[in-house]
């Protein structure tokens, strides 16, 4: 044995030692993007269920109802393995369905809850935020938050009365005049950032004698993302202002983000059945809203829900800052398809749902028929019989 033998030894072991150390690291790596992960995600579904949304009313009188507001800021999955900082109304998106009648009276108490940002751990002292506008919350843009409802009248849809600073709970009252289904959303600067945030909902204010029967209803939002990447990009996604600011969003999302409202989250029905959407539409540009393979029997346009609807309509307009009530009954089975038309938005950026239509086929209504190959074929085998 010389040095030489021994030199070799040890030279044989350094590939050795590079490929543990290579798998180490990458262990190392795999597992702090996994905990950083694990750590940035506040909440696992953002989306808010279709059918999470309270009955129809059944009372004939007026009353003083009471609805409860939290805001929070959390990091969730817009898409698989793309995040983006969420402000929401109670955790989800769209916020809560509010459902009063003509002539209550609506008490709103508004929270700002802080505990779950991103941005926790610096101090909330709210002096010092109100009178420094440098501050870190005031910077970011979510020093205050408020709810605008258009079905309010003056003080900036209440806005004005229930500018609540983070810890702070605010309540306002108003009485619903006109009947109508209305977005609410938050009214603190800069409020389209807020919007693109996803602090949007709806409230619907049912005339005295209350809406007709149908036999489903749902609650759909459409609303932007503004990311700083592009389509697709993956990861931590930050909002982007210059693209908020030409109104050209990523992604458009029906109740908070890309697909929520298919598979288990889909909106269903059975043959025979008319089911009811409440559409709302949070973002900058005008929703083309349509139903692939269906027809909207009823569509009380722009949110007047006291006049006579529009009848079979293929695809409504619904306006930023707008809402409208669509009325269809499901009579052949399958999955019908909610878009908004202009499709790029709906195949390739997000704004898709599904309306599942369970029962019995329909051929007196829809049925394929033999190809016109096979046709052409059985006309040829035709004409080859010998006479
Ligand atoms: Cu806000």
């Amino acid at each position: 044995m010389g040095k030489i033998e021994r030199k070799k030894d040890i030279l044989l072991t350094i590939p050795f030692f590079i490929i543990l150390i290579f798998g180490a690291l990458m262990g190392y790596f795999s597992f702090v993007e996994a905990f950083e992960k694990a750590r940035a995600i506040g909440i696992d579904e953002i989306s808010r269920r279709a059918d999470d949304l309270p009955s129809p009313i059944t009372r004939d009188y007026k009353e003083r109802v009471k609805v409860e507001l939290e805001v929070v800021s959390s990091i969730a999955e817009f898409d698989e393995g793309k995040t983006f900082e969420y402000w929401t109304f109670n955790r989800q998106i769209p916020g809560p369905f509010v459902r009063v009648r003509q002539g209550d009276t609506v008490e709103v108490q508004l929270t700002h809850i802080h505990k779950d940002s991103p941005m926790k751990g610096h101090s909330h002292d709210l002096s010092r935020i109100r009178s420094n506008p440098q501050d870190v919350h005031i910077k970011a843009g979510h020093g205050e938050h408020s709810v605008d409802f258009h079905a309010v009248l003056g003080f900036m849809g209440g806005a004005d009365l229930i500018k609540v600073a983070p810890g702070e709970t605010k309540s306002f009252e108003f009485k619903t005049t006109r009947p109508g289904i209305y977005i609410y959303h938050c009214g603190s600067s800069h409020v389209p950032t807020h919007l693109a945030r996803g602090m949007y909902g709806m409230i619907l204010v049912e005339p005295e004698g209350g809406l007709s029967k149908v036999d489903k209803e749902y609650y759909v939002m459409q609303g932007e993302l503004y990311t700083e990447g592009d389509l697709g990009d993956m990861g931590f996604q930050k909002l982007s202002k210059k693209k908020l600011l030409k109104e050209q969003p990523e992604y458009y999302i029906f109740n908070g983000r890309v697909g929520a409202l298919t598979g288990d989250n889909a909106l269903t029905s059975n043959i025979g059945e008319t089911v009811r959407i409440f559409f709302g539409n949070s973002g900058q540009n005008i929703s083309s809203f349509h139903i692939i393979g269906g027809i909207f029997d009823k569509v009380y346009s722009q949110g007047d829900i006291t006049s006579p609807p529009l009848k079979n309509v293929q695809t409504t307009l619904v306006p930023a800052g707008g809402a409208v009530v669509v009325e269809t009954k499901t009579e052949v089975p399958g999955i019908l398809r909610l878009v908004d038309h202009a499709l790029t938005r709906a195949i390739d950026r997000g704004a898709i749902g599904e309306l599942i239509v369970s029962g019995e086929d329909r051929p007196d209504l829809i049925k394929a028929l033999e190809s016109r190959d096979n046709m052409n074929m059985n006309m040829n085998m035709d004409m080859d019989m010998p006479q």
